[in-house]
């Protein structure tokens, strides 16, 4: 479906062919039912979410037809609806959902469906987690969700069974709060970014298993080398391609998956289909940021705007405005904006690889666009986004697992930490790295962002409104590495796959440390289902309360836990393909 007159955004200039007809496409599911929209989802007047509201809910898990390449495909949808109807609940009420699987038999994405409610305090038998929770819904049956509501802010909802989250099921949760919220707004809308593929999901990851590098076209070239060895000399510009080739990637390998197979979704909608909030001068939006994709960091901004981000995973901050903001899969940040001075404003939203982007409208009334900004220029990594100290020639890297002893010189300009490494990872040839030096990097904005000429949100500029809600210091510590290994896109933690693994077991009421080091050069956004994660500063003290905490290549976070709800929970990496390849684990909270 390429229109014959292109109405050509600035910024598809000069993409790649591809990109540029996924740019034009504007199906979705609103071409194929062409229903009415509804108010806190934009007032475009294409959308086709629902909005539910109440303590009583009747949701149903299907296979709709969606078009967002010019191609139709079958996407798991919830009431017919891609993203999922937005939730609205309220604190301190109790809310049932009756969740009925209707998936057609056949379906490519299973016989077996179930919803997990993203960072939601509840029974472990509530949390949707087929295998741990529950054991799934089966074809033709339903389940009854049931629990009180005992929290307020922006999360979300989405599958947890094989790959459906992909395929669309995904959707806002919104909870109202029972006291008075401490920042003021005109209006609020939510801007779920969500990752599209007409690939089958399984075809996906099968992919990812043998051609991992799939997505990475952009290997460095022979001018390249050339520049290099101009501007450092040859010996040292081969030298580095040396330290890359043996690392088994190449500077540009940021993302696994990226544009060259997704198409970036805004509420379910394309760039060309232009998702758009309404406002009036002089008004303030709540924007309720929701990253839903299954392996997409997205960095945010509204060129014009500011953004006084107020709460971070459904948890209020201290206000802190900044330019741009990088949100991590399954990550929710709300964001006060003022728009003025301009009838409209784009909300644009690019991978942090810099492949593609989604973009959407804020404005006066419907049918305006403001310019949308080219891609940023692709980031190189710098050996520093690796975790190491040095650079190759002087044997800073610890590349292979084999060789043992971690520990290199000093940490160079970052505050490091050299840690000491598990012993499962030594010899293990699902490890094909380890980090030798592990700062927390919470002050750091990240890959592609650094010195852009933008103030951007890092960890360390957000702060929870409230003390440490336990107070008690940890009573001991659990350290988990993450680990993968590129070429065979292994991923898991301390070299274990889930498939091999013991469950964490937590003693019921105790306050403890989770300590991670992210061996791996990739970044993992870490969730924790049942219980809160504490994110503590550099000096160990509580700092800022999050459901995902994000793990940047060569980092060292901790977080504080309080064991306070029984039973078994998950606990994994939120990149959809990472833990279906192992980085995951139970944690057993008992007695
Ligand atoms: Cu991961």
């Amino acid at each position: 479906m390429r229109p014959a007159t292109p109405d050509l955004p600035d910024s598809a200039r000069g993409l790649p062919r591809r990109q540029f007809v996924q740019g034009l496409a504007c199906g979705g599911v609103l071409a194929a039912l062409g229903l009415r929209p509804q108010s806190s989802w934009g007032a475009q007047g294409s959308a086709p979410q629902q909005v539910l509201s109440g303590t009583d809910f009747h949701l149903t898990i299907g296979e709709t037809a969606v078009n967002f390449t010019g191609r139709t495909r079958p996407a798991v949808t919830v009431n017919d609806s891609l993203p999922a109807p937005l939730l609205r609940w309220r604190e301190g009420t109790s809310v049932t959902l009756r969740v009925t699987n209707a998936l057609p038999a056949g379906s490519p994405h299973g016989h077996q469906a179930s919803i997990h409610w993203h960072g939601i305090l509840l029974p472990a038998n509530m949390d949707g987690v087929p295998g741990l929770s529950f054991d799934g819904i089966h074809r033709g049956e339903s389940y009854l969700y049931r629990f009180q509501v005992r929290q307020a802010g922006t999360y979300w909802y989405h599958s947890h069974s094989s790959f459906q989250e992909q395929a669309g099921l995904y959707g806002p949760l919104v909870i109202d709060p029972a006291e008075p919220e401490p920042f003021s707004y005109d209006r609020d809308y939510v801007v779920m970014l969500t990752d599209w593929t007409d690939l089958a999901p399984a075809a996906l990851f099968a992919r990812l298993k043998k051609m991992p590098g799939h997505d990475n076209y952009y290997r460095r070239t022979l001018g390249d080398l050339l520049r290099d060895a101009q501007e450092m000399g040859l010996e040292a510009a081969l030298a580095e391609r040396r330290m890359w080739g043996a690392m088994r990637m190449t500077p540009t390998d940021l993302s696994d998956v990226n544009a060259h197979t997704y198409t970036y979704l805004m509420n379910g909608m394309t760039a060309a289909a232009n998702w758009t909030g309404l406002f009036r001068p002089g008004e303030k939006l709540r924007l309720r940021l929701t990253n839903g994709s299954a392996m997409t960091y997205f960095d945010v901004r509204i060129p014009g705007l500011k953004m006084t981000v107020v709460a971070a995973d459904g948890q209020n901050v201290h206000p802190v405005t900044v330019e741009e903001l990088r949100i991590a899969a399954a990550e929710t940040f709300d964001v006060i904006v003022e728009p003025a001075g301009q009838e409209a404003f784009t909300v644009f939203a690019q991978d942090s690889a810099r492949t593609g982007f989604v973009s959407g409208t804020l404005a006066t009334r419907a049918g305006l666009k403001a310019p949308v900004p080219p891609l940023d220029p692709r980031p190189l990594l710098t050996m520093a986004d690796m975790g190491m100290a040095h650079g190759a020639e002087e044997g800073g890297m610890d590349h292979g697992a084999a060789h043992g002893d971690a520990g290199h010189g000093d940490a160079g300009h970052t505050a490091g930490v050299t840690p000491t490494h598990p012993a499962s990872e030594t010899g293990n040839p699902l490890v094909d790295h380890q980090a030798s030096v592990t700062p927390s990097r919470l002050d750091d904005p990240g890959f592609g962002l650094r010195d852009n000429g933008r103030t951007v949100l890092t960890y360390a500029m957000l702060r929870s409104l409230f003390e440490d809600p336990d107070g008690r210091d940890p009573g001991r510590e659990l350290e988990l590495h993450l680990t993968g290994h590129m070429e065979k896109f292994a991923w898991s933690f301390d070299g274990i796959k889930f498939s091999g693994s013991e469950p964490l077991r937590l003693n019921y009421g105790e306050r403890l440390r989770i300590v991670l080091v992210n061996d791996t050069m990739m970044t993992h956004p870490i969730h924790l289902h049942g219980m809160w994660s504490d994110v503590e500063d550099d000096a160990g003290a509580f700092q800022l309360r999050k459901h995902t905490v994000d793990m940047p290549p060569g980092s060292r976070r901790t977080y504080r836990v309080r064991a306070d709800a029984l039973g078994s929970w998950a606990y994994h990496c939120h990149l959809l393909y990472h833990m279906e390849a192992g980085m995951m684990r139970t944690v057993k909270v008992e007695e």
